[in-house]
């Protein structure tokens, strides 16, 4: 198939998803278009089948506000009739999905065919779609999608609890992998770390508000005042870098905390971790738990949202309520004290993450396509 992938490019969860997705599609022989602002951050090497489409924006001294929508409307139907797309599937509902339709709107007939799919991934939804702001427009684009999935069960009620969602919403959970993301002997990175062969606690996001990374350096506080000696490493940048940054000065805890920033290669980074942190206050799914999790590191995460699906409280790790420093601190204590604990979650949350092989989940959705397809087919044919 000639597969159209429509993403961002940043770190961010989604773009991860999307990027990891058109490789594995290109591994079984399918032409990927990958199209996005900026060259997508897993998008590392040359690989014969996926072609990179940059987004041409064309600023005006008019525009305050560079219409993009439209920039990626108009190259997508380029995309659509030029590269002959079998199927569009857009990641992030805005505006990938307005204008996915919009470009099929404009090609009208020629693009009939093409089934648009749009992947919900989460704050899309939660956060930003439901806005008063965009929720009239999230809505009509979900409902005008010939496909729609969400990366996880939570994910799909919520849609239908906010939206007025006509269609199906079939579940095909994020992917892992588990030959990347596996424990790696780098003990040298752990000795320049960890000279006193300290823990390491680990948290990796992109330091939006939603993340609570200075609650993560609290939790980590409370282990360190249970005289375990540990560093915790916080990888990523973000908005809420400097409340990270100012919670470790408050708490005299500096010397401890290591700002390693954006990474490419986090699985190294995990190989070291004998904890991972994700206490978000909103979460679908948790792609960077999962990936810790494959790594074989255990997990304390806040209890909201996709997390429960992924990180299994009292086996992989373990949930707390939103915001409850003491709980996450006491289950953190209990796993970094206790050999024959860290062991059997670390060795669970490598089995669970193996449930979300990648695989298995990239031909849930060339079956996904397929299925569309076929609909569309049918329903142009009977419409003759
Ligand atoms: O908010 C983010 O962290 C990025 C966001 C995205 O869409 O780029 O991530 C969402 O999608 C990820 C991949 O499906 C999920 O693993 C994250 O849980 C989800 N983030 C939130 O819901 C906050």
């Amino acid at each position: 198939m000639n597969i159209g992938i429509v993403c961002y490019p940043t770190f961010g969860g989604s773009g991860v998803v999307a990027t990891e997705l058109a490789k594995g599609l290109a591994q079984r022989d399918h032409n990927v278009h990958i199209l996005s602002y900026a060259r997508p951050a897993r998008l590392d090497t040359f690989r014969t089948n996926i072609s990179y489409h940059e987004v041409n924006m064309n600023t005006y001294p008019l525009f305050e506000y560079p219409p993009y929508d439209l920039a990626l409307a108009n190259q997508m139907a380029s995309l659509i009739e030029y590269e002959k797309i079998d199927v569009l599937h857009v990641h992030y509902a805005i505006p990938h999905a307005t204008s996915a339709y919009l470009a099929k709107q404009i090609l009208g007939e020629k693009a009939e065919h093409v089934p648009l799919i749009t992947t919900l991934h989460g704050t899309d939804i939660t956060i930003v779609g439901s806005d008063p702001s965009y929720k009239n427009v999230v809505d009509f684009s979900i409902n005008q999608s010939d496909g729609v999935t969400a990366v996880s069960e939570y994910l799909r009620e919520e849609t239908y609890e906010r939206f007025d969602i006509k269609k199906d919403i079939e579940v095909i959970p994020n992917f892992i992998d588990l030959d990347r993301f596996q424990k790696s002997d780098q003990n040298h990175f752990k000795k320049a770390i960890c000279p006193n062969d300290e823990k390491v606690v680990v948290h990796v996001s992109n330091f939006r508000e939603v993340k609570r990374v200075p609650e993560v350096v609290s939790v980590f506080a409370k282990i360190l005042e249970n005289d375990i000696e540990a560093k915790l490493l916080l990888v990523g940048d973000g908005p809420d870098r400097q409340r990270a940054e100012q919670r470790c000065r408050e708490l005299g805890i500096c010397d401890q905390v290591r700002f390693l920033g954006k990474q490419d290669q986090v699985e190294d980074i995990l190989s070291i971790a004998d904890l991972f942190l994700i206490p978000s206050g909103s979460e679908t799914f948790g792609l960077a738990a999962l990936e810790a999790m494959s790594c074989s590191v255990p997990v304390i995460s806040s209890n909201i949202g996709g997390l429960p699906e992924v990180n299994i409280h009292g086996k992989t790790g373990y949930l707390c309520d939103l915001d409850d420093i003491d709980c996450m601190g006491d289950y953190a204590v209990n796993i970094l004290s206790d050999e024959s604990l860290h062991k059997e979650l670390a060795e669970n949350a490598r089995k669970q993450a193996e449930t979300f092989e990648m695989s298995k989940i990239i031909s849930r959705y060339e079956e996904y396509y397929k299925q569309c397809k076929q609909q569309l087919e049918k329903k142009s044919s009977s419409a003759v």
